[in-house]
């Protein structure tokens, strides 16, 4: 895919996790619903099953779910057992290629990796389109539409049979904030990134000593911790090393950018390479604090081009040169083009929810949110802010409506808020992302708020 399609590529990667070419299966966009839906009353709210009779987790109509379990079975059981057992066969989740049919049903059905009103965007389809996951006759698209077709049956069936079988959803809740543009507007509003954008964080680094971690303020970065005025050349053998592996999807010279503190003339200089090349001997312009630099050469900050090609298991190495320089991430990029102000601002963005009408005052609910890696988002920071005291319950990230029953860590959030602003949880919480970030909105639903 090329930079044409214009969409954010950008992977926090993790030791060893992989940046290949992967692409978003692209479903009908639903329209941003401006305004706070109560679910229920709100003729826009999502089509959230009601009552009796459509879940499989709470029991339902016995009679619905046997006809879905039997359509299930002629129709995409067969394909999951031939093909998929062997993993998702035992204890693999989602567990779809079980022997026993009601069971791969309920478990296609309660991970949400069917979507019966966009067939194409299910995972059990996309996965196989999209990430070439396991697909069985190599040609990953051919498997994908069979997988779909079967899908289409087992659906077909169903509708036939006036059978409604729906994903567990937060039909505990009514109160739900409106959705958030397509995640990939709230990380790249100025569709800064390219394709060819890598963010690694400094603790995705292998360290030889004296490199070591350190963390100030709440920024984890690595460091020869400062002796003053020491400095090591190249070729020592005893200098402080750090060794990031990543991978990247196309040849290209690709230039380093890090978030530096460089405070002195004698804290200010690193050594950098790439597999194994030769070394730019970065002199680095004075920082106040953490800040974005180029990765250049000399004393005459020479710009510095690392030629890359495609593949996986590169490695950046970053190498004392004087002690007292600081390294929080770094970011590899093929884009001439980067503006380091807005990729270190879409790294991380807050979402704001504007909840003033469920409250009855002035008040907003928050996240940060950014690309963990290519399956996953990873929100951090509930927060509420408020002139008044909020009685929050029981939060859910909704990802294009829908709750995930894995994305649980802030459902046991339960407090009453302060006036000002109120960080509900210090825990992240990693969510699958559903259709890829061109497509998914979040939303988080509540079982209680409200001003206290
Ligand atoms: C060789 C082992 C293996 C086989 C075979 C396999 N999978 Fe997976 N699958 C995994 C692993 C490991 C994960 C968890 C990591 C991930 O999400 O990729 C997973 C996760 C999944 C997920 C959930 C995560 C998501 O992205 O939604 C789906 C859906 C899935 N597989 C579908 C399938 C289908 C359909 C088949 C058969 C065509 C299949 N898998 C065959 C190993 C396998
Ligand atoms: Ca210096
Ligand atoms: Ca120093």
């Amino acid at each position: 895919m090329g930079k044409s399609t214009n969409r954010i590529m950008m992977v926090v990667l993790f030791l060893g996790t992989i940046l290949a070419s992967y692409t978003h299966c692209l479903g009908p966009v639903k329209s941003s619903k401006s305004n706070l839906a109560y679910k229920g009353s709100d003729s826009t709210a999502q089509n959230t099953p009601t009552g009796t009779g459509s879940n499989t987790n709470t029991g339902g109509d016995g009679n619905d779910i046997q006809i879905s379990v039997d359509a299930f079975s002629q129709t995409v059981h067969p394909i999951t057992t031939a093909r998929c057992a062997t993993c998702h066969g035992s204890d693999q989740q989602p567990r779809h290629a079980v022997a026993d049919a009601r069971a791969a049903h309920d478990a296609v059905i309660d991970a949400f990796k069917v979507n019966f009103d966009n067939i194409p965007s299910s995972r059990l389809v996309a996965k196989i389109r999209d990430e070439s996951h396991s697909c069985w006759s190599g040609d990953c698209n051919a498997d994908a539409d069979e997988m779909q077709m079967a899908i289409e049956e087992w659906k077909r069936i169903k509708d036939q049979n006036g059978v409604s079988i729906e994903a567990p959803s937060n039909e505990d809740t009514n109160i739900v904030t409106s959705e958030s543009m397509t995640l990939d507007r709230e990380l790249d509003p100025d569709r800064a990134m390219s394709t060819g954008t890598i963010l690694m964080e400094s603790s995705a680094a292998m360290l030889g000593a004296p490199m070591v971690t350190g963390n100030e303020n709440n920024t984890v970065f690595f460091h020869v911790p400062d002796n003053g005025a020491i400095n090591r050349d190249a070729n020592n053998v005893n200098a402080g090393v750090a060794y990031f592996n990543f991978d990247v999807g196309a040849s290209a010279v690709y230039k380093v950018f890090a978030l530096v503190d460089a405070p002195g003339n004698s804290d200010n200089s690193f050594f950098v390479r790439v597999n194994n090349g030769n070394y730019a001997e970065w002199h680095i312009p004075q920082t106040t604090g953490f800040e974005w630099r180029e990765v250049t050469t000399t004393t005459n900050n020479t710009p510095f081009d690392f030629f890359i090609p495609a593949g996986n298991g590169h490695r950046l190495e970053v190498k004392q040169r004087e002690d007292g320089t600081k390294l929080s991430q770094i970011v590899v990029t093929d884009d001439p083009n980067i503006n380091l102000n807005d990729v270190s601002n879409a790294l991380i963005v807050t979402i704001s929810y504007d909840i003033s009408s469920i409250v009855g005052s002035q008040a907003t609910f928050s996240v940060d949110i950014q690309e963990h890696d290519a399956y996953s988002y990873k929100i951090t920071n509930p927060t509420i802010t408020s002139n008044r005291a909020i009685m929050v319950k029981n939060i859910k990230p909704l990802i294009n409506g829908n709750y995930n029953p894995q994305h649980s860590t802030y459902t046991l959030i339960d407090t009453v808020t302060g006036s000002g602003t109120t960080v509900l949880s210090p825990r992240a919480l990693v969510a699958l992302k559903d259709q890829g970030v061109a497509v998914d909105r979040l939303s988080f639903s509540f079982e209680i708020l409200q001003a206290n």
